[in-house]
């Protein structure tokens, strides 16, 4: 076995404590950065960068209180609620991600859960946009076993469910679920051998702890998700957590390093709040070791960078995106 492969193999750790990650995070930034990107460089390709499109297929309504959200009915957002999506406006919509470059199509429901009368509207949009020759992702709340499993036969490649925050400061954010509820639906996901994309929120008033605890939270599950989605908030009007204080940009640049280095094989997705960040922020990130992102100008309701800007970034930082053959092979060498 290569040198490197020992070495890998000692850093997938699952026994992460808080303190230790707090040290983590409060290294010397060129220190941390460093560290971030040799291991970085261990397991992935530090040039080639996975990009997910976005739909939402089920807009608005939605009966948890999740703080952060413009699609709770809890709160006075400008979003208004729509219906599921059609399944032909639904590959349509995939088909034009693809065309642009997307390899994998998330789609994505305001629902506490799937109920079981929606379950096989939702398999034949994932049959549809498998069938296209992309990756398939949803995010639809929390999810049964049974249901689970009808999505894996279905063609699901990845359920989206994140953590959010620290078990401790979820309670501030979220009353209408328990952090249990969330871990419950991981394993379900698991179970049926999907890969679990789980990450969380940053940005949302909570402290260095918290941000720590969301990254043990994470890293100790039984496996470390396949995909960690790493999301500045999004401040949305109407929302409780609208005037939230902005976070430092480079404590983001840190929570993707330390995310790095704690979940060697997965992919960290540099998600929401790119639209608000400058080019120099989101190439920082790359280099702290995030290897995807959300591509195509919405987001599920609010704004995203453009396509030809995101392009033309990738240009100008010499970045390849990865394709759904090229993503798979990667992952599998890693
Ligand atoms: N309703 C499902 C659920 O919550 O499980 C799926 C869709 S929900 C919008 C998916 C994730 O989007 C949330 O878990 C949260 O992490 C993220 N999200 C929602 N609103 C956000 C915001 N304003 N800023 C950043 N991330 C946000
Ligand atoms: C994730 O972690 N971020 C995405 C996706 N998973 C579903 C959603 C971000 C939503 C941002 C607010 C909005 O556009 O409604
Ligand atoms: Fe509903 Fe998901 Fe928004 Fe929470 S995050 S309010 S569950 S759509």
């Amino acid at each position: 076995m290569p040198e490197n492969s020992v070495k890998a193999e000692q850093s997938l750790r699952h026994d992460w404590t808080v303190e230790e990650v707090v040290k983590l995070y409060t290294m010397p930034f060129a220190d941390l950065m460093f560290d971030a990107q040799t291991m970085h460089r261990n397991y992935f390709d530090p040039n080639s960068v996975q990009v997910s499109t976005l739909l939402s297929i089920k807009t608005g309504g939605c009966a948890e209180d999740c703080g952060y959200c413009p699609q709770s009915a809890h709160h006075e957002s400008a979003v208004k609620a729509e219906p599921l999506m059609p399944l032909d406006r639904v590959l349509e919509n995939a088909t034009k991600a693809k065309d642009s470059g997307a390899s994998r199509f998330c789609m994505g429901a305001a629902w506490r859960n799937l109920k079981d009368r929606d379950l096989e509207r939702v398999a034949a949009m994932v049959t549809g946009v498998k069938d296209l020759g992309m990756e398939t992702c949803v995010t639809l709340g929390m999810l049964e076993g049974h249901q689970a499993k009808r999505l894996k036969e279905a063609g699901l490649d990845y359920y989206n469910h994140n953590l959010d925050t620290s078990p401790e400061f979820y309670g501030d954010i979220i009353t209408t679920r328990t952090y249990q509820d969330r871990l419950d639906t991981l394993d379900h996901v698991r179970d049926a051998d999907i890969n679990v994309c789980s990450g969380g929120i940053v940005g949302m008033g909570e402290n260095l702890t918290d941000r720590a605890g969301l990254l043990v939270a994470l890293a100790n599950l039984p496996d470390h998700p396949q995909s960690v989605p790493i999301n500045l908030l999004v401040q949305v009007e109407g929302t409780p957590m609208a005037e939230t204080d902005n976070l430092d940009p480079l404590m983001f640049v840190r929570t993707i390093a330390v995310a790095r280095l704690m979940m060697p094989e997965s992919y960290v997705r540099l998600s929401a709040g790119r639209e608000h960040m400058s080019d120099e922020l989101q190439a920082m990130c790359f280099l702290a070791g995030a290897n995807s992102i959300f591509y195509g100008e919405k987001l599920l309701t609010t704004d995203n960078p453009d396509t030809a800007h995101d392009q033309q970034l990738f240009e100008r930082l010499g970045i390849n995106t990865l394709s759904e053959s090229n993503a798979s092979e990667q992952a599998s060498a890693a």
